[in-house]
């Protein structure tokens, strides 16, 4: 292959620039390194479709738990869906205890918004970083092919816009997230700056080689946060974003989180915002975690199916009681509520949950079914 060297040297450039490698440590050195060594030094392109004929639309984002709009089975040939996503930094308070992060995140959420295509889709993501903005900030879709997920091709200051196309080939659940480079990858992906991509196959699930609907969905991201203490334990509070980052560096570094949250704060599923649906309706739980291991269990029902590692060309688990989650992967679960009540969806490291919040309610309406369960006897007296 030719290479163009004046191209492949600014590329080398950009990359190391891009991931931090130019005052990278070892670790980042080892592991980016590579991957942007070899993306640098591909400065060829194989011959693009031409994108230019494809129908375009616009997709509206919507805050999670709640996905876009968006058809199950695709209706149409593979288009080029556009989506805009405004990086904003911005205060939160993350428990009822009145605990605050300076969050990064997309679209003024934590997790971002997800984003919802058919296989064999283009996104076009234009995104935004704010000016009000302190920090560069970038994107890396696990969904994407190259160039660190897209990851070398978006990095933006405050003020600043990149647009990034990458073609939908992966059906399945993926996480995004920010990677900026070295240390502030962890450091913003645990200020919250991650989301998820849903790549639905043209015909729509399967299970058992059936089209399989679901009648809702909902999208969970699971946080984990290390919010650094003063001298008598209390968590610090800081005046403008980053302002954290050498303590919060110090409590990462020891990997015990302060926080395991849902949906950006401890009850942020809970009480009037927790999750609705009705007997009979089947649910898909998108579930992700962009840095740590979770396990959800859905108390008093079941994972029926399970995309436990998000890859909707595996055939799902079934009837699983608790499922796996991996550290920065998407999941997917889907079941037929069969009772009323209000169910907790939670991490079944029960510490977490409990302690630390990771809990989310689905209030669920309908009758109550007597064959599946029937309390015989009230609590009362041991009778001899
Ligand atoms: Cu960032």
């Amino acid at each position: 292959m030719i290479r163009n060297p004046k191209q492949t040297i600014e590329g080398r450039r950009n990359f190391l620039k891009a991931t931090g490698l130019a005052s990278a440590g070892v670790f980042a050195a080892a592991t980016l390194g590579r991957a942007a060594a070899e993306t640098a030094d591909v400065v060829e392109t194989a011959a693009a479709v031409d994108v230019t004929s494809l129908p375009r639309v616009k997709q509206t984002m919507v805050a999670p738990p709640f996905l876009p709009e968006h058809e199950q089975v695709a209706t149409t040939g593979p288009r080029v869906i556009e989506v805009t996503l405004d990086i904003d930094e911005r205060k939160m308070t993350i428990d009822k205890e009145g605990t605050e992060i300076w969050a990064f995140t997309y679209n003024g959420s934590v997790p971002g918004p997800m984003i919802v295509v058919h296989e064999g889709d283009y996104v076009e993501l234009t995104l935004r970083n704010l000016s009000k903005n302190l920090l560069e900030h970038n994107i890396d879709f696990h969904a994407a092919t190259g160039a660190l997920g897209g990851g070398a091709l978006t990095k933006v200051t405050p003020g600043q816009q990149a647009v990034l196309r990458w073609k939908a080939s992966k059906p399945g659940v993926f996480v995004y997230h920010c990677a900026p480079g070295d240390v502030m990858i962890p450091y913003h992906v645990t200020h919250g700056m991650n989301g998820a991509v849903m790549v639905l196959p043209r015909d729509g699930l399967k299970v058992g080689g059936k089209p399989f609907k679901y009648d809702r969905a909902y999208f969970i991201g699971e946080q984990d946060y290390y919010i650094p203490r003063d001298e008598n334990g209390a968590f610090k509070k800081y005046d403008n974003a980053g302002d954290d980052l050498a303590d919060y560096l110090e409590t990462m570094r020891k990997l015990i989180p302060s926080h395991v949250v849902f949906n950006g704060k401890a009850g942020a599923l809970t009480g009037d915002r927790a999750l609705k649906a009705k007997v009979g309706e089947t649910v898909l739980f998108i579930h992700a975690q962009a840095n740590r291991d979770s396990r959800p269990h859905l108390i008093g029902g079941h994972g029926d199916y399970v995309w436990e590692a998000g890859s909707f060309n595996d055939a799902p688990d079934t009837n699983l009681e608790t499922w796996f989650i991996r550290g920065g992967s998407a999941g997917a679960m889907a079941y037929t509520f069969k009772q009323p009540g209000t169910y907790a969806y939670v991490n079944h490291n029960l510490i977490e949950a409990v302690l630390l919040g990771a809990t989310a309610h689905v209030v669920v309406e309908g009758t109550w079914n007597d064959d599946l369960m029937m309390q015989v006897a009230k609590p009362g007296p041991i009778e001899s």
